[in-house]
């Protein structure tokens, strides 16, 4: 059995790559590499050659996500997998995986209509060390866990969540949240490592592909220097300092220079095989700014 190990890379279509630039390294402190290439900046948060491309076509939504399988094998065993069920896919070409730094990957999209990817085999630089974009007491929390999570549009919950269980991907409804309209919203989260989830969706309809990345850090201090530099800078926070009740991670979101949010965390516990659901936050999570997409009770 083929299955995703984690969500290793994303690809995002921006306007203004010099917002970006700024934002990434000096609110964030992902190290900024510009290889020259002119339509493109690479993030790095570890020793990977990137974790995020920033891609100057002007869309400012998600361009692509990738997945990551072990080895060659498992990579194979995906396209049985794949093709089994019907999903059309393509394999990238030489050049197309020496564009995204892999050994091979295969193109597809989730049945929201998101551009996925299943890889193996990234560039690894260990010979060049993370160097933050600015002043870390710490470093992100990647490894086994990924990048982070992210939460997308997906018009029929249950294809996506059929679609995320073949990639290899478990989970359910973890929250019930009343409306103000009537409604009970049930956002679906799936987990494929020890990160509580690497992908949610169904928070309702959305303008845009992805309506957050979350990421961590290993040490809280850095969260707290990246509320500050947000504060400093009057950020838009669409959610304020807060507890989930699932991953029960500390997190805040704020808006990035794409008009989306980057989700802000730390300490988040472990997966757990047995499915719960929760009707609340353990506390925080207050909206703030309006308008993007996040102003539900938690
Ligand atoms: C999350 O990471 C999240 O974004 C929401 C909306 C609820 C629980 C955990
Ligand atoms: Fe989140």
């Amino acid at each position: 059995m083929s299955v995703v190990t984690e969500l290793g890379y994303l690809g995002l279509s921006v306007s203004d790559l010099a917002a970006w630039r700024a934002y990434a390294a000096e609110v964030a402190g992902m190290e900024v590499v510009d290889e020259g290439e002119g339509d493109r900046l690479y993030l790095r948060m570890d020793l990977w050659h990137h974790r995020i491309v920033l891609h100057a076509d002007g869309s400012d939504d998600l361009a692509y996500m990738g997945w990551r399988v072990a080895g060659p094998q498992e990579f194979a065993a995906m396209q049985e997998k794949l093709s089994a069920a019907g999903i059309p896919f393509t394999v990238g070409s030489e050049v197309e995986a020496s564009e995204r730094r892999v050994l091979g990957l295969l193109k597809l999209a989730d049945p929201g209509g998101n551009p996925t990817e299943i890889f193996f085999g990234p560039q690894v630089d260990t010979h060049k060390p993370f160097h933050p974009g600015r002043p870390m007491f710490g470093k992100f929390l990647t490894g086994s866990q990924g990048i982070g999570h992210c939460i997308l549009r997906q018009d029929d919950v249950e294809a996506a969540a059929r679609f995320y269980e073949l990639l290899g991907l478990r989970g359910s409804v973890e929250y019930h949240l009343p409306l103000p309209n009537g409604m009970v919203a049930q956002p679906y989260f799936m987990h494929c490592n020890d990160r509580q989830h690497s992908v949610a969706f169904g928070l309702g309809p959305m303008e845009k592909r992805i309506n957050h990345l979350m990421f961590e850090y290993t040490d809280l201090d850095d969260l707290g220097m990246a509320h500050d530099i947000v504060r400093g800078k009057k950020i838009d926070v669409a959610l304020q300092l807060g507890k989930h009740a699932n991953d029960q991670a500390l997190t805040f979101y704020c808006a990035n220079p794409s008009g989306w949010l980057w989700e802000f965390g730390w300490g988040a516990r472990h997966s757990t095989g047995q499915q719960e659901y929760y009707t609340r936050d353990i506390f925080g999570h207050g909206n703030e700014a309006a308008g993007y997409g996040m102003d539900i009770p938690l």
